[in-house]
Order: C-alpha cells, then structure tokens, then sequence
C-alpha cells in the first residue's frame, strides 16, 4: 500500500522520478530517504536494505509503546498507524510515501535497478 503525504503547497500532484534530484542531493550530501521506524523486525529491515543497497538516508525513531505511531503528524502520513514508513524524497512534489515493509522492499528493489538509468539519461 502507498499513498501521497498531505501536500499543502498547491503544486501539481504526480509521481515522477528526478535524476537531477538525485544528483543534486548527492552533491549535498542530503539523504535520499526517510525512514520512521522502531526497534522491531519489520521495522529494521528497511534502514537494513537501505544500508546494503548503498542508499541515504534519516533514520526517525517512533516509540510504538508510547503510541507515537497514532499522534496526528505521523497518522498524515500512515492513516493506518503503523510502522515502518519510507519518505522517497527524489519524487518530484514530493515526497513519496510508503508503507507495509513488504511494499517497501518491492519499491527499492525497483527504484535502485532504475538509478543508473536515471542519473544517466534524465535531465
Ligand atoms: N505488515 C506490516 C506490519 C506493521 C506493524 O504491525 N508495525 C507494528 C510494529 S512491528 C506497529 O507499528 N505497531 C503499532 C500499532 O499497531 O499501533 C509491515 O510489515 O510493515
């Protein structure tokens, strides 16, 4: 399951992958990704793939015995309340939002195959 975060700017909405985001953000050494997550096995696995796959990211601690996954900045991004969430922030209008660890893998699965591609032929 995936869905947008709010977008109080206005912009237009859609997905759209940025090479020269990518690209601007590895020279400024922003990472590429958010994760929210806690220390359980659902949640780790995502920081454990990001780290094999040799992407960037900020790692944000929700502490789900304290009920941090329900308080109304995190539910606009996971109306569901659970973790983990990752912030894909190469989308354009952005950022992406995912959740469901399982969805999360299929998307970098997909998203690191199409790096090269996109660094490489996107403007
Ligand atoms: N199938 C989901 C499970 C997510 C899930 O159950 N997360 C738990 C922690 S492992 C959670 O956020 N629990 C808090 C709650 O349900 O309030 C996934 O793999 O991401």
């Amino acid at each position: 399951m995936s869905f947008r975060g709010p977008d109080k700017s206005g912009q237009k909405k859609g997905v759209s992958m940025s090479g020269s985001f990518i690209r601007a953000a590895a020279e400024e050494e922003r990472p590429l990704f958010d994760v929210y997550a806690f220390a359980t096995p659902n949640s780790v696995k995502v920081p454990i793939a990001l780290e094999e796959l040799g992407l960037s990211y900020t790692l944000h601690g929700v502490n789900v015995r304290k009920g941090e996954q329900k308080t109304p900045e995190f539910l606009a991004f996971n109306p569901n309340g659970k973790v983990p969430i990752l912030l894909d922030r190469t989308v354009e209008n952005g950022p992406f939002v995912l959740t469901e660890s399982a969805a999360i893998f299929v998307y970098l699965d997909v998203w690191s195959r199409d790096l090269v591609v996109r660094i490489m032929y996107e403007p």
